[in-house]
């Protein structure tokens, strides 16, 4: 068990206190933390050993023992239980191709998956953009986006469906936000790789408010029930939408669908890191500045804080994780578990260094306590054992980078994204 990186003093005079409980965190009830001086202690919960006792020490014991009883966890704590619907209800249909993305470089086809044929919604559009120079099936990144799939790029050739339904773009006309979102797509970037992206606007699966989980896909789930504290919340419903739009991916001919790489940010980053947690027919995932509820360890509560995160989004998580609020220390998980979920899958974690809120060492240390697993498995993790300088990346089967600036997906990081995507499909 690795003791928590908090000062000794601290630690001390809060031991001397009584006040190493799960009644500590109160003390930071006030405002975000942002002193590194003042993270409390903390011990991670054990990672290689069951609820038991038997020590795991096999690539076997973890995939049949503690993997499981790990994942049950988040289910029961965190997240709530993975949906489960009627997938025969499922069905895909191609509605618009356009071969002259990018000067010609790539074509743009948009798939509708309907959830619940033959009812028309709730429904999704995937825009999946291709690359048109490849000689077979190409692998895929996997990018929900925030407004709309025409807010990731200027092309008017890309139909504007649902500006009007977003959190973010209330109000606003599908094509006063055309290509608002478009540094965070590195389209040519990505193409000129040999890389396939596919995008949906992630509340097209759920929308982002509290609602009692009445709208979006939420209604078709099984077992779904208020009554239990662990219920499927909103980011389990966009997990569950993002490996609906992987079945959709297995029938487009173009796309490689073994090889697909589900990427996501800030909330939709925790949504990668849940959606590849759960169904391991992703390659690898990418957590971009996710944050709390995401990389980063509750326990550290740095930052965004797990009472704060359940207040201000009720949704995004089930009731049982609003009841650790004042004790992150009696969490039976900590996010480091989250990551090690993703063994032998290779991980990447990334930070920005004024990405405060997310907790940029939070997330490293969270990436550098999944190692043991990979470990197991004889796959490198980082290859450093202290968070590395600003836009100097790290590891091999885990990768860590804290980029210069702020909350936000560029261009550093997606060049980072295709490295380790090279890396990913020439390991195999
Ligand atoms: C913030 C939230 C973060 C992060 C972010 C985002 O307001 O506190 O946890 O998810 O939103 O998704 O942009």
């Amino acid at each position: 068990m690795r003791l928590g990186l908090c000062k000794m003093a601290n630690c001390l005079a809060a031991v001397a206190f009584g006040i190493v409980s799960a009644g500590f965190s109160a003390t930071f009830a006030q405002g975000p933390n942002y002193d590194e001086s003042k993270v409390p202690c903390y011990e991670l919960p054990e990672l290689l050993v069951s609820e038991c006792g038997i020590e795991i020490n096999t690539p076997e014991a973890w995939k049949n023992i503690r993997r499981p009883e790990i994942l049950k966890q988040f289910q029961k704590t965190m997240f709530g239980k993975y949906p489960e619907a009627d997938l025969s209800k499922l069905k895909f249909e191609e509605i618009s191709s356009y071969d002259k993305f990018l000067d010609g470089k790539a074509t743009v086809k948009t798939v509708r998956v309907y959830f619940n044929a033959p009812e028309k919604t709730p429904k999704m559009d995937l825009m999946v953009v291709v690359p048109n120079n490849r000689s077979g099936a190409v692998p895929a990144f996997l990018m929900p986006n925030f407004q709309g799939n025409h807010t990731t790029t200027d092309d008017p050739n890309i139909p504007a469906f649902f500006a009007e339904g977003s959190t973010h773009n209330r109000g606003k006309a599908p094509e006063e936000v055309r290509g608002i979102a478009k540094s965070r797509w590195a389209y040519d970037k990505i193409i000129a790789a040999g890389y396939a992206i596919v995008t949906v606007f992630y509340e097209e699966i759920d929308p982002d408010f509290d609602d009692g989980f009445q709208n979006g896909v939420h209604p078709l789930f099984t077992n779904f029930s208020l009554q239990n504290g662990d219920y499927p919340a909103t980011i389990s419903a966009w997990a569950w939408g993002l490996s609906r739009a992987l079945d959709c991916l297995e029938t487009i001919p173009e796309i490689d669908a073994e090889k697909v790489i589900v990427l996501g940010h800030s909330r939709l980053g925790k949504t990668a890191l849940w959606c590849g947690a759960n169904d391991e027919r992703f390659a690898a995932v990418v957590s971009n500045d996710s944050g709390c509820g995401g990389a980063a360890l509750s326990r550290r509560e740095f930052g965004e804080t797990v009472k704060k995160i359940n207040t201000t989004f009720p949704h995004w998580f089930c009731a049982n994780f609003h009841e650790y609020g004042d004790c992150v220390n009696a969490l039976p998980i900590d996010e480091h578990e989250l990551i090690a979920l993703i063994a032998p899958r290779p991980v990447y974690v990334a930070s920005a260094t004024e990405d405060l809120w997310a907790d940029p060492k939070g997330e490293f240390l969270s990436a550098l306590n999944a190692e043991p697993v990979y470990r197991l498995f004889e796959l490198e993790g980082l290859g450093v054992d202290e968070q590395p300088d600003p836009d100097e990346p790290v590891g091999t089967y885990i990768r860590y980078h804290l980029r210069t600036g702020k909350h936000d997906v560029t261009d550093f990081d997606w060049e980072q994204y295709i490295k380790f995507a090279n890396f990913v499909f020439s390991a195999k």
